[in-house]
């Protein structure tokens, strides 16, 4: 069941279900290695979404700016290369939604705890916007807004669950986007939090 959501934005809701209990232990184990960090914005901020990456780049930010990297500034070293059920999840469910060639070279992990929220912005780091973003739900339910390709245009909120897939590519890539602050809950795989798996052409 592939629903439209906006032009070229696709959702594939609990289409990660199945896989989801494999998906949390190798987000653990990737944990173990890079561990998750709240960054620092260019304007000084500190970020409520504690973040890990795994791939060939991660993607950063601190006071100097946003850019992918291919070692983790806390622990010097490359990130966890990607797992190979990761890469293949993405590659299939983007081949479902009409792009059949996407081979992530990153894939940042996003954490959100209650209070965690991530304010609108635009995925513009990469490369190649003809590439689309795969993002994968895992966890407490939490509230996404996508609004047009300005800030000024009015977001409409979906709520994303444990499972869903959702494939941003086409006139949806340069949208302007974020999730509201997550809800306390606990959920029988994660606690009290919620994953995102976030996968990406960096490059
Ligand atoms: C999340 N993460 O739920 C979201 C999922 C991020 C981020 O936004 O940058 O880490 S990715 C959602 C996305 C990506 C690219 C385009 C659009 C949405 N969009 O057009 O709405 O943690
Ligand atoms: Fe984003």
């Amino acid at each position: 069941r592939i629903e439209p959501i906006c032009e070229g934005a696709v959702i594939l809701r609990g289409a990660a279900a199945e896989e989801a209990p494999e998906l949390i232990e190798t987000i653990r184990e990737n944990f173990a290695v890079s561990p998750p960090r709240q960054m620092k914005t260019p304007g000084g901020h500190t970020m409520s979404v504690a973040m890990s990456c795994c791939g060939e780049y991660g993607w950063v930010t601190d006071e100097k700016g946003y850019r992918y990297q291919a070692e983790d500034p806390v622990t010097g070293r490359p990130w966890p290369s990607m797992p190979a059920r990761f890469s293949k999840l993405a590659t299939e469910i983007a081949s479902q939604a009409g792009f059949p060639d996407f081979v992530p070279d990153a894939c940042l992990i996003n954490r959100y705890e209650p209070g965690s929220k991530m304010g609108l912005h635009q995925d513009k780091d990469e490369v190649d916007f003809s590439q689309p973003i795969v993002s994968v739900s895992l966890g407490l339910p939490q509230v996404f807004q996508f609004g047009g390709t300005t800030r000024s245009e009015r977001p409409v909120k979906i709520p994303l669950q444990h499972g869903d897939v959702v494939v941003w590519g086409g006139a949806s890539r340069l949208r302007y986007h974020g999730v509201l602050t997550l809800k306390a809950g606990n959920h029988p795989m994660t606690g009290a939090c919620r994953y995102n798996l976030t996968f990406r052409r960096a490059r």
